[in-house]
């Protein structure tokens, strides 16, 4: 039997099961945890998201001095080490969305932004959502992004997603379009898929957008989100500590990964191009007893 999947871009308000592993509440180890106050406004931002539905203006937040600072602390990165596509769409963010020290950028801006640069637009989300549900809505060219900052404490560290990996991380990388192309077929491939095959392509997610690197005039780079947010781990990556191999998706979708610190091994490929041919050749031979079509004028799946 097909598991359930969205045909039209409003079935998203549907795709919305959370994991709550390293959320504050669960998590004794969250840097949040022995935080009420904390929680409490975790809670209130993750209302925003709950509430949410698909082509409602996007919720805004009041971030508070504490949390921008928090923000800004991760603003800065080493632009050596980051790919060109990354570095042209956080100069765009700077001068067209106010990225920068002085405020957290809205998400409705920002999703604006980004549907005119590459068609992709934002939804708001209350925390980690399952592989699938994440992973299906990327075929909409939705990104669900998350509102609320880390905790003060751990500027440098988020056992969860939050704002601040979006918005430096993910967003960057959504603006261009070779990227936005790359992160749909990933959603197209994952509708109606099998479990066994959404494991594979949430571990080819792991090690392409979130800590992917490709080579760039003869030199390794980080365009992997998870890397591009954490300075720490974005200098380990590109020191000659990890170990490295060439991006192939059939043995990158079987690497045993881990979310609680550094990756010991890291996917390498040519180009963004290639990474593009390859995943699309694996994709293509997923089985399943139809295929889909994204129809961009009304925004659904045809399924063939
Ligand atoms: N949920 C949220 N809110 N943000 C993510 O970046 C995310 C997710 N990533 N769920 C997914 C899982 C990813 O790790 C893959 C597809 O499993
Ligand atoms: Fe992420």
């Amino acid at each position: 039997k097909v598991p359930w999947f969205p045909r039209q871009i409003k079935d998203l308000d549907r795709c919305n099961m959370l994991i709550t592993k390293f959320d504050p509440d669960m998590d004794q180890d969250h840097p949040g945890y022995n935080d009420s106050e904390y929680r409490k406004r975790r809670a209130a931002i993750s209302e925003l998201a709950f509430r949410y539905k698909q082509g409602e203006p996007l919720p805004t937040v009041e971030y508070t001095a504490e949390e921008i600072s928090t923000c800004a602390l991760i603003l800065r990165i080493y632009p050596s080490l980051a790919c060109r596509q990354f570095l042209d769409g956080l100069q765009q963010l700077e001068k067209e969305c106010g990225y920068g020290d002085e405020q957290i950028p809205q998400l409705r801006e920002i999703s604006a932004f980004l549907k005119e640069k590459t068609g992709f637009q934002l939804r708001p989300v209350a925390g980690l959502l399952s592989a699938r549900d994440f992973l299906a809505s990327l075929a909409f060219r939705v990104f669900q992004c998350t509102q609320y900052i880390r905790h003060s404490s751990a500027p440098m560290h988020s056992p969860e997603p939050d704002c601040c990996h979006e918005l430096l991380g993910h967003i960057p990388m959504l603006a261009d379009k070779e990227f936005a192309q790359f992160s749909q077929e990933i959603g197209l491939a994952s509708l109606g898929a099998s479990d066994e095959d959404i494991e594979k392509l949430s571990t080819l997610y792991w090690f392409t957008v979130e800590f992917g690197l490709c080579k760039q005039n003869g030199a390794v780079k980080a365009y992997g989100a998870g890397l591009l947010s954490s300075y720490g781990e974005l200098v380990y990556a590109l020191s000659n500590e990890p170990e490295y191999k060439p991006f192939s998706p059939e043995e990158t979708a079987v690497q045993p990964y881990q979310d609680q610190t550094y990756q010991p091994v890291y996917f390498v490929s040519e180009s963004f191009e290639d990474a593009k041919i390859k995943l699309r050749k694996y994709s293509a031979n997923i089985k399943r007893p139809f295929a889909v079509r994204y129809d961009p004028f009304t925004c659904s799946v045809e399924v063939l």
